[in-house]
């Protein structure tokens, strides 16, 4: 068994709720689709999708520029080799994440498929019966922000990220202060800035938020920033953007700045560095998500089977687009939010989804 065929798919993401951050809106990210045919004929899926050209130091047309190395250097390789995969694909280019993260989760949906397994199992099963999922409060007004923080909660959200930064400082702390007034016992807040404020900003917010029990994700750009807030501040500090690399993310957890992270699978190239990344986190007992930045129902099945896999303990929640964009590319099977949870695809094996490629166009790219 070997891969025969590379095909590649651009799929446009309309917005259709608003969603903003502190430095970008997400408007009409396109992904990017890769689909790979193995000579006995099974197909495995992977996807790659950026968010805004802002939050993360890689673009979604870079991703398909990145597969025209990448793509080639795949035929022949057996999918269940991850590690034999990623050093090939390591050696064809250096960097470009995510195209490489659309690839391996790829050969994972192969591997599982010929193996008929779920991918959930193959990443060592799920430790409960659902996963935990976490829900965005947007950039808004107090009045608004608590408004949404309340409707979560009624639908069963127990882990709130408010999105802050952008603004005049003291318009964020009005709205944390109006969420925290409205967040119920058992409900984790989490301030996600995305590396928005300075940090005479950021302990600005967090003396004048010193009695409210919050964690401050990624409140500015730097390490050196985020360790100052540390020191001087009153939160936990969650690490995301800075969560490049298994040796970086080993770093923050010994010199004991993260107190969690927030953690993508295209930043860090998929699901075989996020499941050793997962190990380390565990056995370190440091908290994190298991999502990425943007993207469809394959992106959102590769985080939710990792997501589950996690102590629900040190969950931070696997998080989905798909409340603002609204499609699935399998309407039966894609990861969906239940309450305070999001489902797995349980449409076989696989990462678990049902998929027709017809869907998604004609490839934009073919290598065979
Ligand atoms: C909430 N997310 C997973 C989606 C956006 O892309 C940003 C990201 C975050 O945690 O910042
Ligand atoms: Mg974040």
């Amino acid at each position: 068994m070997a891969i025969a065929e590379v095909r590649v798919y651009a799929v446009p993401l309309e917005t259709q709720n608003i969603y903003t951050m502190s430095s970008s809106r997400v408007a009409t990210p396109v992904s990017t689709i890769v689909a790979l045919i193995d000579d006995d004929g099974t197909v495995g899926f992977g996807e790659a999708c950026l968010a805004t050209p802002h939050y993360q130091s890689e673009h979604n047309d870079g991703v398909r520029a990145a597969l025209e190395l990448l793509g080639p250097a795949m035929l022949g390789l057996e999918a269940q080799r991850f590690t034999v995969v990623n050093a090939a694909m390591d050696a064809t280019i250096e960097g470009q994440r995510a195209a490489k993260a659309a690839l391996d989760i790829a050969c994972w949906d192969l591997a599982a498929k010929q193996l008929g397994q779920p991918v959930v199992d193959m990443l060592g099963g799920a430790r409960s019966d659902h996963v935990v999922s976490y829900h965005v409060v947007g950039i808004a007004t107090p009045e608004e922000a608590a408004a949404e923080a309340s409707a979560l909660q009624d639908q069963g959200s127990t882990r709130l990220q408010l999105k802050t930064g952008g603004r005049l400082i003291h318009d964020d702390i009005a709205s944390i202060r109006a969420v925290a007034d409205v967040v119920r016992p058992g409900t984790d807040l989490a301030v996600d800035t995305n590396r928005g404020w300075s940090t005479v900003e950021a302990l600005q917010v967090s003396n004048a938020c010193a009695s409210i029990t919050m964690s401050l994700e990624q409140p500015c750009a730097t390490e050196a920033e985020l360790a100052d807030v540390k020191a001087n501040g009153h939160h936990p500090i969650v690490v995301d953007e800075n969560a490049t690399d298994i040796r970086t993310i080993a770093r923050l957890i010994t010199s004991g700045l993260a107190n969690g992270f927030g953690l993508k699978l295209t930043r860090l190239g998929g699901l075989t560095a996020m499941r050793a990344v997962r190990d380390l986190c565990m056995a370190s007992r440091v908290p994190m998500s298991s999502d990425d930045a943007w993207g469809g129902d394959i992106i959102a099945a590769a985080g939710v089977a990792l997501g589950a896999t996690l102590d629900p303990r040190l969950s931070r929640g696997a998080w989905i687009s798909h409340p603002y964009h609204g499609v699935h590319y399998d309407d039966a099977n894609g990861p969906r939010l239940d309450g305070g949870n999001v489902t797995l695809p349980a449409g076989g094996p696989g990462l678990g989804l049902v998929l027709d490629p017809d869907q998604f166009g004609e490839p934009v790219a073919v290598y065979r």
